[in-house]
């Protein structure tokens, strides 16, 4: 008798979270480090952890944008990659990826094997 207190206010409480959870886009609760404001001058970006330590940079047309892979989990190579729109690179445990950027526009992409793993290049005339 006593379980049957507890139980309807505790399906009750994880209805209500559920219906938050589901109601709200999960970009509002998490930040997207792609959206944040581009830093100029940065050309080479590093991997060494699950995010790259400049997510959102602005380079002019023309520029080459390198992207160095350099994550150890406990001494072992990490695999990430580059994945944009008609762009990006394969998975790379170690190395560099380049690309070039010809034309102004707003360049988002992701390492599709980590989560929130985002970043972007603006690119200026
Ligand atoms: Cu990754």
């Amino acid at each position: 008798m006593r379980r049957k207190r507890f139980l309807i206010p505790t399906i009750a409480i994880a209805l209500l979270a559920i219906a938050a959870f589901t109601l709200t886009p999960l970009s509002k609760l998490i930040s997207d480090p792609a959206n944040g404001t581009p830093v100029r001058g940065v050309t080479a970006v590093t991997v060494d952890s699950e995010a790259f330590d400049a997510p959102s940079i602005e380079v002019k047309a023309g520029t080459t944008v390198t992207w160095r892979f350099k994550h150890r989990d406990e001494g072992e190579p990490v695999a990430h990659n580059i994945k944009g729109e008609g762009w990006g690179s394969p998975d790379i445990q170690d190395g560099v990826y380049k690309h070039t950027f010809t034309k102004p526009g707003n360049y988002k992409y992701s390492c599709d094997l980590h989560f929130l793993m985002n970043g972007r290049v603006k690119v200026v005339i």
